[in-house]
């Protein structure tokens, strides 16, 4: 075994290889350690509770012989959290997680992967915190303290890897992965408005129809998504003729609405002659292959496919070009789905379940029996990953296995750096269903195929958030849920929560009931509505924070526990989180609720339901069903604009400031255009607004604005609270500032 550790800042990076093997470098770190240390380096920690020790003293990697092992000692007071996408707690001790993306529509309790594979964990104790960062494209396992309470066992398969120990806060372990793997994309502000989707709407008719019925209920909204329905036979880059005989016309039309148009993108492309994709893949050798250098032919939604190989630069570069025909037609964003990638059947898995089918007999009662489950758990969980390969740019062909988890990763990045040559100017929306650390700088990540189930609703509240550990700003879940029949209560309760994460759409598969905000009653109607309404109203904070998000500082959705480490109260409390700096979100999850539990860390808040101060501790939560428990930090501010139909630009008018301001607090405006990419040129407007309790009075400034972009003079009403009195004011705000005091 070959190792090498270097030094970056507090960031040590430690690398393993198997004698004599080359193994994929994902792409994932864009920052390159400088400092090489000796061979024999005791890997000193430079920083934070474990200052001076060897990381060598509760931390060991020994080589196994189909890769290696990496075990990790446990105290009684560290909790660990993190490793993205899983299900469960976000305090994840205690259980098996596995990392190998998988399309997995079942997220039940038992399950140990998804789609994606985010493995960055913290052990957290109120002593102090150490993060890692495992870097592999192949298998993993993680035993979080499950056979043995006291050890983290990472069973890793494959010829190398990465590992990166990352002392320090939690906060500060965050930014570090940041900077290791890149900061957000930089989505167009309509990526923050509502939108609705459905699998699929069927024609154009449908579409329009859905339209106007959300502008005649008056639902704020700003995107509508087609998924696979709207292409020819599943062949992906095309378009049905018959049911969506017009999609520019259909697209101008909406757009004359207010709303955006974005498409759902399979990988699996139709292997049918003169199909110009097919031809055009195996022309130029791009798609993937068995090791006998013939073509691997997996069966997904158009029957039999090629995947391409998203692995090597040449495939990338032709995938990307092919989103433009997209674009020319007016398409706004695009959804890579089924990117695992995910496969219904192979010949050589079909092959294998016919040989097994053989010992199916008519009279052998429960061996019959138990042979059927075993047909189907086979068909369901076969692994494909050392059926094909994939080559690299020098040629090294990897056995999919050990590079599957980019596979997704490559595709997204196909897609932005694609549209990113074809639409220079504009802010690229791009989603992904996996992924692996450094997405964010490609593309938005959502849940994949969760349930309307009350019990997957917790577990989105609690997966979001460890999506957020790993460094990835902008997620979100189907709200609703996809599987299964919605009930108006759920989808109440539901929308409420999604009012609350960076992407907010309702979503839901086929065969299942209607789950548009006006499927149910009028009451539900009219919360969901009011709901929207809320989220809309919030967006020159959510913006704001979201912008900020881009800067490589942190992430929109904060776990309590990233917050305040040293409270070990809120190494439980991942029911609720943080949405920006200033509001603690606490959904309501359960039915039939009129109340929840919670828990407010640090010091006084101001509960934006009752108008009551509370004070740090656990408290009960009035809820009934049009209310989502929301609280303002001692403080702290938020900005609200009045919520429009759909979005129309990123500076505003209506502004309104609420602050919870005991001693002092500040905000940072962020405004722009929110389409284009000026604000790289520097035309935006940043406004310091800082507000200060005096003896006096509440003292209130806005600072000269910084960047181009000039917004004319306009009203901002304060609502400082103190908490014994509202001081409020209406100010005139200029682009050189202005300072008052409010008495
Ligand atoms: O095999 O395109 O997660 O959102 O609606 C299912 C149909 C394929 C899975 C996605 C889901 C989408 C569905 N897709």
């Amino acid at each position: 075994m070959k190792s090498l550790f270097r030094y970056l800042d507090s960031v040590i990076k430690c690398s393993f290889d198997k004698e004599g093997t080359t193994r994929y470098k994902t792409g994932a770190v864009i920052l390159t350690p400088a400092e090489e240390l000796p061979k024999d380096s005791s890997c000193t920690i430079p920083d934070g509770m474990d200052r001076g020790r060897s990381l060598w003293d509760f931390v060991s990697v020994e080589e196994t012989p189909d890769g290696f092992e990496i075990c990790i000692s446990l105290e009684e007071d560290q909790g660990v959290f993190g490793l993205g996408q899983g299900i469960g707690c976000l305090n994840k001790r205690g259980r098996i997680y596995e990392m190998y993306n998988t399309d997995e529509p079942d997220h039940a309790p038992s399950k140990t992967k998804l789609y994606s594979t985010l493995p960055v964990f913290y052990l957290i104790s109120p002593r102090g915190c150490i993060g890692f960062f495992l870097d592999h494209a192949g298998y993993s396992r993680f035993d979080v303290g499950s056979e043995n309470r006291e050890l983290l066992r990472i069973t890793i398969e494959g010829p190398g890897f990465d590992f990166y120990a990352i002392p320090g806060s939690p906060e500060s372990i965050l930014k570090s992965v940041l900077e290791l793997t890149g900061s957000s994309l930089f989505l167009p502000i309509w990526a923050l408005g509502f939108q609705q989707s459905r699998w699929s709407y069927p024609d154009e008719k449908t579409v329009l129809d859905i339209a106007n019925k959300m502008r005649q209920k008056k639902i704020p909204c700003d995107v509508i998504y087609l998924d696979i329905d709207y292409m020819d036979d599943y062949k992906v880059f095309t378009w049905n003729e018959e049911r969506f005989p017009t999609p520019r016309t259909l697209i101008d039309e909406l757009k004359s609405m207010g709303l955006k148009v974005v498409t759902i993108i399979d990988p699996g492309v139709k292997a049918a002659e003169g199909y110009e994709v097919f031809e055009e893949g195996r022309q130029r050798s791009l798609f993937c292959k068995r090791v006998n250098g013939t073509e691997y032919r997996p069966a997904v939604w158009p029957g039999e496919s090629r995947l391409p190989d998203f692995l090597n630069s040449k495939t990338r570069e032709w995938w990307g070009s092919k989103y433009s025909q997209f674009i020319d037609v007016g398409v706004a964003g695009f959804w890579n789905d089924m990117n695992e990638p995910a496969i219904f059947y192979t010949p050589e898995s079909l092959s294998s379940l016919f040989e097994l089918a053989k010992g199916l007999e008519k009279d052998k009662g429960i061996d019959t029996e138990f042979l059927f489950g075993e047909i189907v758990a086979k068909k369901r969980y076969h692994d494909y990953g050392r059926e094909f390969y994939q080559e690299d740019d020098f040629g090294t062909k990897h056995l999919h296995r050990n590079v599957r988890n980019v596979y997704g990763f490559n595709m997204a990045r196909a897609a932005y750096e694609g549209i990113e040559r074809s639409a220079p100017e504009r802010r690229i929306f791009n989603i992904t269903r996996s992924s692996y650390p450094g997405i964010q700088r490609y593309a938005i990540l959502w849940t994949g195929d969760n349930e309307s189930q009350w019990e997957q609703l917790l577990s989105e509240i609690r997966m979001v958030q460890s999506i957020s550990l790993a460094g990835i700003s902008f997620t979100g879940c189907d709200v609703g849920g996809f599987g299964g029949n919605c009930t108006g209560e759920l989808l109440a309760r539901w929308t409420q929560f999604g009012a609350f994460l960076p992407f907010f759409r309702n979503h839901s598969a086929i065969g299942t009931r209607d789950q548009e905000p006006w499927a149910f009653d009028e009451e539900i109607e009219s919360i969901v509505r009011k709901t929207i309404e809320m989220r809309y109203s919030l967006l020159p904070y959510i913006y704001s924070e979201n912008w900020r998000s881009t800067k490589g500082e942190s992430v929109m959705i904060r776990p309590l526990v990233l917050l305040w480490p040293e409270d070990s109260d809120t190494y439980q409390a991942d029911d609720q989180y943080m949405f920006g700096p200033s509001l603690l979100v606490a959904p309501v999850y359960s039915p039939n609720a009129t109340g929840r539990h919670v828990y407010l860390p640090e010091s006084n808040w101001l509960d934006l339901n009752s108008g009551e101060v509370l004070a740090k501790g656990h408290h009960w939560a009035i809820a009934p069903l049009d209310t989502i428990p929301l609280y303002l930090r001692e403080n702290s501010m938020i900005i609200t604009t009045k919520p429009l139909q759909h979005i129309e630009s990123a500076s505003w008018n209506n502004l309104r400031v609420k602050g919870f301001v005991k001693k002092s607090a500040r905000f940072d405006l962020y405004e722009d255009d929110g389409i284009t990419r000026s604000y790289e040129r520097g035309v935006f407007s940043l406004k310091r607004i800082e507000v200060e309790k005096r003896e006096d009075g509440i003292f209130i400034e806005i600072l000269p604005s910084e960047g181009e972009l000039r917004i004319e003079e306009r009203e901002i009403i304060f609502e400082i609270f103190d908490g014994e009195r509202t001081y409020s004011a209406s100010v005139k705000d200029c682009p050189e500032g202005m300072a008052l005091l409010i008495k």
